[in-house]
């Protein structure tokens, strides 16, 4: 439990530069506060609060807002000198983010930042010796090692979530981590805060506000009127595109019919408009008042980015306008006028800030580069999982059964009923598992009692609402993105979130959060986050009358994404074990149910016990053979043995290999088969050309040619899309006479 007293911020604010302690350069230590020294070294001759404000934090401000922009210039100096290799500034920004700053707790409050908020991180403690070493692209980087551009901020000990390009995307995931930190609180789980106070805090610009994703996080955060602060840094800008070529109004009108949602517009290059109504919006927000968002306008002086040039598409007057209007120039003028600081303190502030810039940045330039073989490490942490041999059978009157139909002992249960009890199962041992999607709940809190349930629109969550409540089992808002994004979220905050997409041919939405915010997590903060996230997917064809849009295969363009685990089981006792192996992942698994065999006799088993555990990558011989091998998953593995049943009766003798698991997938099984057979055919139901089956031929190519005594052939489903009329989807995916054919050539050659 996180306990924090509203002093402790303040604490840490002693810092090292203001000459006072050079040895505090560039040191190197998270808890120093550069920009936040002491007031005693310039100005602030009284200290009396000026303007309601401690001296002392004003003048701090105004040093660490010279600190920043300070940085961005000697950046966008050593881009030029191809030392740093990518710039963006947070210049124009820089007194809002450090005002807001001043209201928000690092290490209590959560954080997921824009690109431009520099000064917010540096106000939050991260010092500018981090971020020169991540420009550079050090190995002492201590938010990514030199694997993260500049500007994309972290930090697990500040709360600061490492951050992705997209912009937008992180306003899902903000979400749901203010969702868990309601769950967490309430049923004080590891991670919570106990004053349940906390703020998550998610910014943006006002061209990133046009994103899909953006709005489906406005809809939860109100309705759950959830504790997130929004901040929109409204430059006018989105690279070249007005703020009035994005949308028809700016962003504090827009957002006006979201219920429950407070919204506070002010000019965000003024220090103390910003301070004052920032401390507002932050503390309504922080007394659980619901969601808030900031609309704060400021200013854009540096081009977009060190690959723009903002000359290009906006006219000189403009420019030399929007120079005139430096927020750190007015902070000045309003602190010198103040009589906090005198004009020629403030001149020493700055160039303070460019010499010691231009240190850390020395020194920065000298640390340690990455060592290039270390660029697989942190892609996935695989659970270390005994291999279980054969399944045992799970108790007399199996209790794990939430409907009430008690499975006897050996009864044979199929896909769907398997998925169910394991996911009874493991939400009875471990709270942190919450099951939510569309329809996936039983019914209305209201009428709960009086129906039987829906549970998902195959039924395979039927029942865990009714036994767990619905705090564990809940429906989301019919956008897929929403889901993801929310259940990334969560689990960055340490639980373990069942997310269900109806079907695998509507993810699609939901494919920038799995890819970029989930699958990336572990690799490109080196370790530091991670997205321990089930996403289970009904998925698949041969359901006659599915159509284009619920037949769909797709495996391989998952499995083309590092970071992301991908099961795929075809019987009842393999989903249970893979079920259970993928709640002990620490990283995001693509968990697919294909449709047409959750009820199918043949790849019924009896519900296997608890410690029935399968490891990932691990294939199963399905048909022992001698004269070629099958390798094939899901759908087709039944469809391969019974083509290798009717090979059978010539005397060929197929052995027919189930991959169960995509991304690990088992090389060694695939090797051990062809050193018997010599002769490989790789069945899948996805399509053709790009197709997982290409891998599997590849490695055989690659690694197996010794034991190859034909080509590898490969029976998969045309490169189309599934058709609806029966006949026509007979012709598309792949059919018994299908698999028969290929393997009898096969044997032949
Ligand atoms: C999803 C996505 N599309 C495009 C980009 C490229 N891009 C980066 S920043 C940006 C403009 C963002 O403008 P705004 O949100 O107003 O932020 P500002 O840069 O003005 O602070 C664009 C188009 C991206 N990073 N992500
Ligand atoms: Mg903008």
């Amino acid at each position: 439990m996180t306990r924090l007293s509203k002093g402790t911020r303040r604490a840490t604010t002693e810092g090292a530069l203001a000459g006072a302690d050079p040895a505090g350069r560039g040191s190197g230590n998270g808890s120093r506060r550069p920009g936040r020294s002491g007031g005693e070294q310039v100005g602030s001759t009284s200290s009396e609060p000026y303007r309601g404000f401690e001296r002392k934090e004003l003048v701090d401000d105004f040093r660490l807002a010279c600190i920043s922009r300070a940085i961005d210039d000697r950046e966008i100096m050593l881009q030029k000198q191809s030392r740093v290799f990518f710039q963006i500034s947070g210049a124009g920004h820089e007194i809002l983010l450090l005002s807001l700053a001043r209201s928000l707790r690092p290490g209590y409050d959560w954080f997921f930042p824009y690109y431009r908020d520099q000064a917010l991180v540096l106000g939050l403690g991260v010092t500018p010796r981090d971020i020169l070493l991540q420009a550079v692209g050090s190995v002492d980087d201590p938010n990514s090692g030199g694997r993260q551009m500049p500007s994309h901020w972290g930090s697990s000990r500040l709360h600061i979530v490492s951050q992705t390009s997209p912009t937008g995307s992180q306003c899902l995931p903000a979400v749901g981590c203010a969702e868990a930190a309601r769950y967490l609180a309430s049923r004080n789980l590891p991670g919570c805060n106990a004053f349940g106070d906390e703020v998550t805090y998610v910014s943006l610009g006002e061209g990133a506000t046009s994103e899909g994703e953006f709005w489906e996080s406005l809809n939860t955060a109100c309705r759950l009127h959830l504790p997130v602060l929004y901040v929109v840094a409204d430059n006018g800008y989105a690279i070249s595109v007005r703020a009035s070529d994005q949308a028809p109004a700016p962003i504090s009108e827009l957002v006006r019919g979201f219920r429950g949602l407070a919204i506070t517009k002010f000019d965000g290059t003024d220090y103390f408009a910003s301070r004052t109504k920032g401390a507002q919006a932050i503390a309504r927000v922080r007394a659980g008042e619901g969601p808030g968002l900031i609309h704060a306008t400021v200013t854009r002086p540096y081009s977009h980015s060190s690959q723009d040039t903002q000359a290009k598409y906006r006219a000189p007057e403009e420019l030399a306008e929007e120079a005139s209007h430096d927020p750190i120039d007015r902070l000045e003028h309003q602190l010198v006028r103040g009589g906090v600081l005198t004009a020629e303190e403030a001149d020493a502030i700055r160039e303070e800030a460019r010499t010691y810039v231009a240190g850390v940045a020395r020194d920065a330039l000298a640390a340690p580069r990455p060592d290039p073989t270390t660029v697989t490490e942190h892609v996935l942490l695989l659970p270390e999982i005994e291999d279980p041999g054969q399944p045992g059978v799970a108790g007399t009157a199996h209790e794990a059964d939430p409907t009430g139909a008690l499975v006897t002992r050996g009864e044979p249960v199929g896909i769907g009923d398997a998925i169910r009890l394991t996911l009874y199962e493991l939400m009875g041992e471990d709270e942190r598992i919450r099951v939510f999607g569309e329809d996936v709940a039983d019914a209305p809190e209201d009428v709960v009692d009086q129906v039987e349930g829906k549970g998902g629109v195959f039924g395979t969550t039927h029942g865990l609402q009714k036994t767990f409540g619905v705090a564990r089992c809940y429906n989301t808002p019919l956008a897929e993105a929403n889901i993801i994004g929310r259940g990334i979220g969560q689990a960055l905050r340490g639980l373990r979130p069942c997310a269900e997409i109806q079907f695998f041919d509507y993810i699609w939405p939901a494919m920038h959060q799995i890819r970029a915010e989930a699958a990336t997590a572990r690799w490109r903060s080196e370790g530091r986050f991670s997205v321990p996230l089930v996403i289970r997917v009904a998925i698949g064809g041969y359901v006659r009358g599915g159509a284009l849009w619920h037949s769909q295969c797709g495996e391989s363009i998952f499995a083309h994404i590092p970071g992301l685990i991908v099961v795929f089981p075809s019987r009842a006792a393999d989903a249970a074990g893979l079920l259970r192996a993928a709640f002990r992942c620490e990283d995001p698994v693509l968990f697919l149910e294909h449709k047409h065999l959750l009820r199918q006799k043949y790849a019924m088993d009896p519900f296997p016990p608890a410690d029935y555990v399968l490891p990932l990558g691990k294939a199963a011989v399905r048909r022992p053979g001698r004269d070629l091998s099958i390798v094939t998953w899901g759908a087709t593995l039944q469809k391969s043995i019974d083509a290798a049943e009717r090979l059978a009766a010539d005397g060929i003798e197929a052995e027919v290999v189930d991959l169960r698991t995509i991304v690990p997938w088992d090389r060694d099984a695939v090797a051990a088969t062809l050193a018997k057979t010599s002769r490989l055919l790789v069945v899948h139901e996805d399509v053709l050309t790009a197709g997982f089956g290409g891998e599997v031929a590849a490695f055989a190519a690659d690694e197996c040619f010794a034991s190859l005594d034909a080509p590898v052939r490969r029976v998969a489903a045309t490169d189309t899309f599934v058709a609806y009329e029966p006949t026509l989807e007979s012709a598309i995916l792949p059919q018994v006479d299908d698999i028969e054919r290929a393997a009898r050539e096969l044997a032949a050659f």
